[in-house]
């Protein structure tokens, strides 16, 4: 049996999340508040979400748990079965780690009507990356939903809650958007706003 540990306003465990959901794999929800966190937890991972338990198996942090879920329930994969095809899912993960989170999680920070051109910038810059590398057909890569779409909807997602909005002039962002949020997974998995 699986548990998940996560925070309803946390775009980590959204990524997770919708892992689960699209694997359509069952999990009982552990779902943390903003006070102190479980004991529990704190002794798995300092107190930090998404935790996930595989029985007696403990995993801390979104791609580790992505990836043993991938590893563990092959089917449906959300990436792609060569080593090229495997590295480009992960290099996007890495990159939307490494240049979206921060400015998502600053706007988040100062959540709505809190206008700052500067960040803004920031954020065009950060999606305009995903604007021009992806395909026109509604997915990140490739034909089938993968890792890198949750990362990027679970960003995003949590951008909008603040606020934000998609830039008018990322055409192929928003049609992507749009079928996302088609998705049984988007739909059902949906970020809180901060209490
Ligand atoms: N690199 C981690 C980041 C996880 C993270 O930053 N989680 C936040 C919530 S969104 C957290 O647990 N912060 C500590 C806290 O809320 O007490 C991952 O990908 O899972």
């Amino acid at each position: 049996m699986l548990t998940l540990y996560y925070k309803p306003t946390c775009p980590y465990s959204l990524r997770v999340r919708l892992v689960l959901a699209e694997k359509l794999l069952p999990f009982s929800r552990r779902v943390v508040g903003e006070g102190d966190p479980p004991p529990e937890l704190v002794e798995l991972s300092g107190g930090n979400v998404p935790v996930i338990m595989d029985g007696s198996f403990a995993v801390a942090d979104s791609t580790v748990i992505s990836e043993y879920l991938e590893d563990a329930f092959a089917r449906p994969a959300l990436r792609p079965p060569d080593a090229r095809g495997r590295a480009v899912i992960r290099g996007a993960m890495k990159r939307i780690d490494a240049e979206v989170m921060e400015p998502v999680e600053a706007i988040a920070e100062k959540g709505r009507g809190h206008a700052d051109p500067a960040l803004a910038a920031k954020m065009h810059d950060a999606f305009a990356v995903w604007e021009h590398t992806h395909r026109d057909n509604g997915l990140l890569f490739g034909m089938e939903f993968s890792l890198a779409d949750a990362w990027l909807i679970a960003a995003v997602e949590k951008a909008l809650l603040a606020g934000w909005e998609l830039p008018a002039d990322f055409p192929k962002l928003h049609k992507w958007h749009g079928r996302m949020r088609e998705r049984a997974s988007v739909r059902t998995e949906r970020l809180m706003p901060p209490a």
